[in-house]
């Protein structure tokens, strides 16, 4: 028998939503662990180690609001932070609030199941330990699951094949002839970074997407002094915003301007760089009407032909998709990269992959693509991915992954009926948004969850809390409503789930934003939470 530690609180997974709820459980006073598998704090930030590999989000955002001293004395210095940058910013916040005690580094967790003759969870690991708990907090991650493709012949490859996310130091591709799979934001900041240093870069696209010039750049003291003065009012307006992403989010409807004042808004977008300043900062309607959003990808498709000299290589990278209409692209010198001699694009519409042979892949017209290593940039299983890889077990031996047999769901992003004291951070069909204010929003509606219970079990209750199916259907129901409104639900990205085979297709995030996700928060607690059993 393994021997069993208590605490009042496990979170599962130290990256910056384990961490930041971990500060939220401190501050409540009560025990706490933190379960990483991995050998380092970091979550996405230590797993996607590729070259290139940088956040959209300015980084005065990319931050946890709560500690506004380090707001204003952490340094940073481009207007992007990269994948070492972040990383180093995680690895801070954990030194200087003395939070390594708290975090058990190289545990796995294997199974949490719920007890309910002790109205705990037991969480199993694969060290010699196991752990009892009151709340179960799964800071999992929503894009930490790897989609791997199976393609007939992988293992006859004589070369090295890897997903995007086991790029590490020793991965050698200098003067070696590289293909990389896959088109999305990995896919073209790994193709950007490498392809000077390689023989030859394949790119194999299956849907070309639109991108926009992130123009990072450095940010001047002055600048910095300016965002340190007004930092609690940049806040604010991050908590008063849809996305987040401290940007004005535009209210003028694409066609209310004439064809050339909408011309001279996006050329002034795409000189100031940023997608989501692109996609939101210009019009109101680019992502729900159609007409609109094809104003603006036929611009971009304009900057494209303009960048893109070999017109064959141009039309192969050109989005045929309907919609720009997925979670914008930031680029930075994608399409001028293209021009090189030494990059290639297959159009996989065109020409599918057939399979590997020893020497490389065979695509439909025959031809075998002669590679020394193979990149899988083929994206992730979002948020149930993270939660295949062990069971977790509510009331009556119930597994959540059955529970969201049609489509990952819960109510308020944080809560599902049958799963007791367990509260997911970015959880399915939390808000979409910027990922640092999404985090510290569901970990806040958490913190007063968890405050509840704990006044009911002083009451002398079970101290238990969890969503009532009614609340989570409504809350289901709310969230498909809100994609039905958006070009969203036609692009086959992680954001249904139709990136992975055998996922049912479903609104896994609540589009309102995170001004609405505050308030619906807001007033689940001043109505005495009815969408929750209290126990
Ligand atoms: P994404 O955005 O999901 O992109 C995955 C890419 O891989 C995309 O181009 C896919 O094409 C392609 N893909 C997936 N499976 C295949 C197969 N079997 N054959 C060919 N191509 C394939 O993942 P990323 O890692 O780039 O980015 C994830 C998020 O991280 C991103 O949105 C940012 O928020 C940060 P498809 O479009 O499915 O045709």
């Amino acid at each position: 028998m393994k021997p069993t530690h208590r605490f009042d609180a496990i979170i599962i997974g130290a990256g910056l939503g384990g961490i930041n709820s971990l500060h939220e459980v401190l501050e409540l006073g009560l025990s706490v662990r933190v379960l990483e598998r991995a050998s380092e704090v970091g979550g996405t930030w230590f797993y996607n180690q590729y070259p290139g590999c940088t956040s959209d989000t300015p980084s005065l955002l990319y931050r946890l609001y709560w500690d506004k001293e380090d707001l204003r004395t952490y340094p940073w210095p481009n207007r992007y932070l990269t994948q070492p940058e972040i990383l180093a910013y995680i690895k801070h916040v954990v030194s200087k609030h003395n939070m390594g005690p708290h975090i058990q580094l190289n545990t796995e967790v294997t199974s949490a199941t719920w007890d309910s003759t002790q109205h705990r969870w037991l969480v199993q690991t694969n060290t010699s330990e196991a752990f009892t708990t009151r709340y179960l907090i799964t800071a999992v991650g929503v894009l930490h699951e790897p989609v791997f493709p199976r393609i007939p012949g992988m293992h006859t490859f004589r070369g090295d094949l890897l997903h995007s996310t086991q790029w590490t130091p020793s991965t050698d591709i200098a003067n070696k002839r590289v293909g990389i799979i896959g088109c999305g934001a990995s896919g073209i900041q790994i193709l950007t970074a490498i392809a000077p240093q390689t023989a030859s870069l394949t790119s194999f696209q299956r849907t070309p997407q639109y991108a926009i010039p992130a123009r990072n750049a450095p940010i001047t003291p002055a600048e910095r002094a300016a965002y340190n003065e007004h930092y609690d009012s940049i806040i604010d307006a991050v908590w008063d915003s849809a996305t987040g992403f401290g940007i004005r989010e535009s209210t003028t409807p694409t066609m209310s301007v004439s064809p050339a004042e909408r011309v001279r808004i996006y050329e002034s977008l795409w000189r100031e760089g940023g997608a989501m300043q692109f996609m939101l900062g210009g019009f109101s309607d680019t992502f729900t009407d159609a007409a609109a959003n094809e104003e603006a990808c036929a611009f971009i498709r304009g900057k494209i032909a303009a960048t893109v000299r070999d017109a064959e290589k141009a039309r192969k990278v050109m989005p045929t998709e309907r919609f720009f209409a997925r979670r914008p692209l930031c680029e930075e010198g994608y399409y001028e990269t293209l021009n090189r001699e030494n990059v290639r694009v297959v159009a996989l519409g065109e020409t599918p992959i057939e399979e590997f042979t020893a020497e490389g892949v065979r695509t439909g017209d025959g031809v075998v693509h002669g590679l020394d290593v193979v990149v899988f940039a083929t994206g992730f299983d979002a948020i149930e991915g993270s939660y295949t890889r062990f069971p977790i077990r509510g009331r009556e031996g119930r597994l959540l992954m059955e529970h969201w047999g049609g489509g990952a769901k819960s109510y308020l992003g944080v809560s599902c009926p049958g799963f007791p004291n367990l509260f997911f951070v970015n959880g399915p069909q939390g808000p979409f948004g910027n990922i640092p204010p999404v985090l510290q929003s569901t970990a806040q509606l958490t913190t007063e969850l968890i405050k509840e219970a704990e006044k009911t079990l002083a009451e002398g209750s079970l101290g238990v809390v969890e969503a009532t199916p009614e609340a989570e259907a409504e809350w289901g129901q709310r969230c498909e409503k809100m994609m039905e409104g958006s070009l969203f639900k036609h692009s086959s990205s992680w954001i249904t789930g139709r990136n992975v085979e055998g996922r049912a297709s479903a609104c896994r995030f609540f589009l309102g934003g995170i001004k609405l996700y505050r308030s619906a928060c807001r007033d689940a607690q001043d109505q005495g939470w009815p969408g929750f059993l209290k126990l």
